[in-house]
């Protein structure tokens, strides 16, 4: 009876890591990279739901500097990258605010209808100067981890 036990414990065990495995999230990171002492990280979870959690930090603004647009930038061919600046396809996340630090950190949650683009991605912040949406001041390429 005690060995019965002790198997179905195990079982349960086997069965509890099992879903754990199943419930993982997707894990993408970016590091950004701008000049003028800007950079930062990028965290995209995509949960098993299918929904996607975004967190971005950035720090070197210029304090109190406003609110910075940001989005995960793709293209149709696949081949995005920063240094190209060839993503003319974006999901947009939330602005970046720059605090009296220059620090900004901002969290995204997209609906799973949003599928995470297939082929390269990167991440650009862009500058808020003189349109609101400017050129690229920070970008990092989205890797799988
Ligand atoms: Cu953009």
């Amino acid at each position: 009876m005690k060995r019965i036990m002790v198997i179905l414990a195990a079982l349960g065990m086997v069965g509890i890591f099992a879903l754990a495995q199943m419930s993982k999230p997707e894990v993408r990171y970016a590091m950004l990279m701008g000049q003028g002492g800007i950079k930062g990280t990028a965290v995209i979870l995509t949960l098993p739901s299918g929904e996607h959690e975004v967190f971005v930090r950035l720090e070197g603004l210029k304090p109190g500097s406003g609110n910075y647009a940001n989005h995960i930038h793709y293209n149709d061919k696949g081949d995005a990258n920063c240094q190209a600046q060839n993503g003319d396809k974006l999901v947009g996340l939330a602005n970046l605010v720059a605090d009296a630090n220059g620090n900004a950190v901002a969290a995204t949650k997209l609906p799973a209808s949003v599928k995470y683009p297939s082929g390269t991605t990167y991440i650009n912040v862009h500058s808020n100067s003189p349109q609101p949406v400017g050129a690229s001041i920070a970008c990092g390429m989205v890797e799988m981890k």
